[in-house]
């Protein structure tokens, strides 16, 4: 397996969380998405993905499921594919309601909050009402994210978000965790899940798929725009 990453993207964290957990061995393949870099927009890569975004996981499939190989962009469709191909250990819970409640909580941050941070849109914000709308536009996006998942880990986390195990909605809340950070979001009512946080961070899987961990993590002291 290949997974088209970048350090610092929150999505590719997300299936990096994923594969970790599920003890998978796979080929880190960088791709530097830092404005100025821009490597996605590279003609190559839009064969890769044509939507020109990180991640992609690049599986070798089995014959018997139509071989070759298959490309898959879009951190909810590889997660959810992962967890299919490799059921255990489980990222989503047994029981159909705790199913639902755990994909309440990824769509909120993989619809409702990512997208509207993520460095195309910020670009485009910035282009028209400067630095500060764009910067104001995204911590507004992810503090009321944040804030709908705080309420929802309220009721129903114990420990992680849903239930007293991992699953795919910490896998989601991490990455969006820390971006708020970069955004300079007010975290102090967000105790809930600022716990969760700590939990998850504390296990090696989740602790391995940290940006400062990656290949392509600029070594501490140099330059991280
Ligand atoms: N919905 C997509 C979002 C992917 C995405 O936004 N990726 C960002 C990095 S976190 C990216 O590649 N951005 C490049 C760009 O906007 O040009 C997913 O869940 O995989």
């Amino acid at each position: 397996m290949k997974l088209y990453s970048y350090w610092r993207s929150s999505s590719a964290w997300r299936v990096r969380i994923a594969l970790a957990y599920k003890g998978l061995d796979y080929q880190y393949v960088a791709v530097d998405i830092q404005p100025g870099h821009d490597a996605q927009k590279a003609p190559d890569f839009g064969v890769i993905n044509a939507m020109r975004q990180v991640p992609v996981l690049e599986i070798e499939m089995e014959p018997a499921r139509g071989s070759g190989l298959l490309r898959l962009g879009q951190s909810v469709a590889i997660v959810e594919l992962l967890e299919e191909l490799y059921p255990s250990p489980a990222l989503l819970p047994q029981d159909p309601l705790d199913r639902a409640r755990v994909r309440e909580i990824v769509e909120i941050i993989a619809s409702g909050v990512q997208p509207l941070q993520n460095l195309s849109i910020t670009a485009e914000l910035r282009r028209l009402g400067g630095d500060g709308a764009a910067t104001a536009f995204a911590r507004q996006a992810i503090a009321s994210g944040l804030e709908a998942v705080e309420a929802r880990v309220r009721e129903r986390g114990q420990g992680y978000c849903v239930g007293a195990e991992p699953s795919l909605a910490d896998a989601f809340l991490l990455p969006q965790l820390y971006n708020a950070r970069r955004y300079g979001v007010e975290l102090s009512g967000l105790g809930t899940l600022l716990a969760v946080e700590e939990r998850a961070s504390a296990r090696p899987d989740f602790a391995a798929a940290h940006p400062d961990r990656q290949p392509d993590a600029p070594s501490a002291g140099t330059e991280r725009s």
